[in-house]
Order: C-alpha cells, then structure tokens, then sequence
C-alpha cells in the first residue's frame, strides 16, 4: 500500500492575524478550527497517516504549512519564505522532515514558497510571484536536476502563489483561473478553467488515484472535475480561503 503521511499544523489563536493581500477579513478562530479538523479527519479517512506539527503562536500563518518546505526526490527543500513575517515557521518542519529526508536550506537571496511549486506527472512546475524569486527558482532547479527532474518556470500574473491558480487534479490535468498566470508554460496538459462565477475559490488536493477533496463554495468548477471522473470531496474552508489559503496548503504530502 502506498505510503502516505501528511504534515499539518493546527489553527493558533493568532490566526485572525495571518497575511492577506487585500483588506482585512473578519476570520471566525472557532469555526477555522472546526474546517481544519474536518480537514484533518478526511485526510485520515482516505489512509493518511497524520504528523502534526505542533501549532506556533508567534506566527499565524503557521497553518499554511505547504509554504515551509518541498520535497524533491530523496531531498527537503526548506523554504525561504518571500513573506519574512513567516521566515520562523521552517525550524520544527525542517526537524520532523530530517528523519525521512536530506535537509537543504535555501540560500539568500532567494525566496520561495512551497505554494508556488507542484509536481506532475514528474515535472516540477514552479510559480514565478511575488513570494518565490528567480534565485529561489535556480536552487530548486539544480536541486531538481539532480534528482533527475525536469523544472517549468510559470509567471503568475494575477494570485498569491501558483497554486492558488493552478490546481493539479491528476497526471495530466490541471484547474486554472483564467488570466492568472501564464498558460502558456503549460502546453501539454488537459486544462479544465475554473468558472468566472466562481473565480478564485475553486482549490482542490487529490486525495488518491481517484478522489479529489475540492472547496465547497465553487461547485459548478467541482462538477467539471466530476465530470472527469473523479470522485469529489466538497469541504467549507471558508476562514481558511479568508486568509489567502485552500486546501493544498494546510499539509506537506510525503508519498
Ligand atoms: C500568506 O499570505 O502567506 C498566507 N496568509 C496564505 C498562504 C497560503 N499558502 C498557500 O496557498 N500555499
């Protein structure tokens, strides 16, 4: 059976703190925490083995865990977050993912977020924007390269990270909001848009082979995932996506 193990870091009191880009949203701390255990027991459904990284109050964006690290090959890259509020939440993932994998710290002058990067069908696709720089992208790649995988430079032009545009789906399909980032980087794959009525709250994470947990405020974009062939998990993350988040960036996926 695969091995599946999912980092996550629960909600801390500062969370109505978290960065956002624009304004600043009413989060409800309750009802955050409630999204994010339904989080965590749908993970634990679908045969996730679940380490959770204990919750950190100095930093309330801590919950976005996916932006701490990335995992290439047999290495964990931990990340130089663009936002330096965030730079002190990499310590405790760094140390939990020591055990199972060679550690690299990035290097300064670069940035990147774990958010800007996803993997598909072996090649990594990694966000140009305004938290991961060129000099964070040239040391993913070498390192990339080193494992033996191919790297795509895409320029997000109009969201926070790469993955708030482009949600991988499966081996070959991705979810994008249309005019957010330059498509053009991605040729080849099946590109399903996420519906201008719903523009910018469809997220999605596969789950396994077949199920793909997806927002629940963007059906009619779930329902051309659906239509696919893929069985759908609707979660409210409401709170979540207040800060700038969806649903791939509460976990680390080891796999
Ligand atoms: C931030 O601005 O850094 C957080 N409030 C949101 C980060 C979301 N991360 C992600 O989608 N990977």
């Amino acid at each position: 059976m695969t091995d599946r193990t999912a980092l996550i870091r629960p909600v801390p009191d500062s969370f109505p703190l978290a960065l956002v880009r624009h304004g600043r949203p009413d989060i409800d701390l309750g009802l955050a925490r409630a999204q994010h255990r339904e989080y965590r027991r749908v993970l634990e459904e679908t045969a996730h083995v679940v380490h959770v990284v204990p919750t950190d109050e100095a930093h309330p964006d801590c919950v976005f865990i996916e932006d701490t690290a990335v995992i290439v090959g047999t290495v964990a890259i931990i990340a130089r977050i663009g936002a330096e509020s965030r730079r002190g939440e990499t310590p405790p993932v760094a140390e939990y993912l020591s055990r199972r994998f060679d550690i690299v710290e990035m290097r300064p002058p670069g940035t990147l977020d774990g958010g800007d990067v996803f993997l598909l069908d072996d090649v990594f696709y990694v966000g140009r924007s305004s938290r991961t720089n060129d000099d964070g992208i040239g040391q993913l790649r070498a390192i990339a390269h080193h494992q033996g995988f191919p790297v795509v430079t895409v320029d997000v032009e109009d969201a926070l990270h790469l993955k708030s545009a482009v949600l991988p789906i499966d081996d070959e399909t991705v979810v994008v909001t249309p005019r957010s980032v330059d498509e053009s980087k991605l040729e080849g794959l099946r590109v399903l848009y996420e519906h201008d009525d719903e523009r910018n709250r469809f997220s999605a994470l596969p789950l396994d082979e077949r199920t793909v947990l997806v927002t629940a405020d963007a059906p009619v974009t779930a329902a051309s995932v659906a239509a696919m062939g893929h069985a759908i998990v609707p979660l409210d993350v409401s709170e979540i996506q207040a800060a700038d988040g969806g649903l791939t960036c509460m976990s680390i996926m080891l796999r």
